[in-house]
């Protein structure tokens, strides 16, 4: 796999991915980005130009896609509309983006008999109690709640019917939440950050007690990479880290990295059909590829992560402002 062609290559995910390809192969890498609000150029800049090309355009444009498929060994597909809030809020560029962008992908992919890997998430699979011994797995029922969960269940249902009635040569990877640097201020952690350095108290939603299992994207990234080598054509690999927390317990770890007090944080206007619980089980990644974590201290990576985030102010704070005033009309 020589040359790999990286869809949303520019966003939060995906530029992590294309770092860590830089710097563990020796593969050439062209990013396909449409350079929407959530894209990061920047986090590409420092990368050698005879290893990465940036081609912006549109994944559901089959013009712009088919000869960069032509060309590639590879599609890793990470472009999305990723932020559960805007999709409550206008689902329409969801829909556009991450089922028809994905079909148009598929398609060329098709065409030109090409490795293809589709990144997803632990969402499609719905949300879990509290108190439920169980995790999610390789066959836990899809039961998506949100427009982009929905979205990105459809798209990952399209691989699978392309595998089994196209041949074509896929993976699937679905992934738990995202952690580090140069992830939008719309998401939780980053949002939380940037508002203690601005001196805003963090706000929660509802009561704070929803559980997300958290992952730092380096190590999704080498879980995306063992899966392109190694993986085993029409299987889906669940990637997790074993990094649950309620919301509650990481604003307090956030507050208290950042010295101020472990209640000096708001609860506010819940999210309509909020999540409860996610949590996965990466059980068949671990066993079968071999694959494990290496950022296996969560109170670490946030403290890395809150470094990283006091040392680009100059970039946050670009889209601070428009975001927060986002959230202020629907009361979060
Ligand atoms: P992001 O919003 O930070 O980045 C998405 C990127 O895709 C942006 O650079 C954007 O410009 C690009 N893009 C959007 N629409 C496009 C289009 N039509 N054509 C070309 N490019 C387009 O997202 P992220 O958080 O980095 O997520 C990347 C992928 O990982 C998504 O598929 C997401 O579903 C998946 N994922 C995310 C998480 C998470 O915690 N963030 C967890 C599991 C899986
Ligand atoms: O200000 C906030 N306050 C708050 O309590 C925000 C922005 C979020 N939250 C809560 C909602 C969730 O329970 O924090 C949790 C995490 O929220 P998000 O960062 O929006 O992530 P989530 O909705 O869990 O989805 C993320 O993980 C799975 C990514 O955005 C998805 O792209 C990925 O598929």
């Amino acid at each position: 796999m020589d040359r790999l062609l990286v869809t949303g290559g520019a966003g939060f995910i995906g530029s992590a991915f294309v770092r860590y390809v830089v710097e563990h192969t020796d593969a050439h890498v062209t990013v396909l980005d449409k350079l929407t609000y959530a894209a990061n150029r920047e986090a590409l800049d420092e990368l050698p130009s005879d290893r990465v090309e940036l081609v912006v355009g549109d994944i559901a444009d089959a013009a712009t896609v088919d000869p960069l498929v032509a060309a590639a060994d590879a599609v890793v597909h990470y472009a999305a509309e990723s932020h559960n809030d805007n999709s409550l809020a206008d689902p329409s560029p969801f829909v556009q983006t991450n089922v028809v962008g994905t079909f148009t992908l598929l398609e060329a992919v098709r065409r030109h008999d090409t490795r293809y890997h589709h990144v997803s998430t632990d969402e499609v699979y719905g949300d879990l109690e509290l108190d439920d011994p169980q995790r999610f797995t390789e066959a836990t029922p899809y039961n998506p709640s949100s427009p982009y969960s929905s979205t990105k269940a459809g798209s990952d249902l399209l691989v699978r019917a392309w595998v089994r009635s196209f041949d074509v040569r896929a993976t699937i990877s679905n992934c738990s939440n995202n952690y580090g640097p140069w992830q939008h201020v719309e998401k939780f952690i980053p949002r939380q950050i940037t508002n203690i350095l601005n001196g805003v108290r963090p706000r929660v939603y509802g009561t704070g007690a929803n559980v997300r299992d958290w992952i730092h994207c380096d190590d999704h990234s080498s879980a995306v990479w063992t899966i392109l080598q190694e993986g085993r054509i029409g299987e889906t690999y669940l990637v997790g880290a074993d990094g649950e927390r309620n919301n509650l317990q990481i604003v307090q770890s956030l507050l208290s990295i950042l010295g101020y007090a472990t209640d000096d944080y708001d609860l506010v206007t819940d999210r309509a059909g909020h999540d409860l619980r996610y949590a996965i089980d990466s059980t068949k990644l671990r066993t079968e590829l071999g694959w494990a974590p290496r950022f296996d201290d969560l109170d670490k990576g946030l403290a890395d992560t809150v470094d990283w985030y006091s040392a680009h102010t100059e970039w946050w704070r670009r889209h601070k402002a428009a975001t927060e005033a986002k959230y202020a009309e629907k009361g979060h």
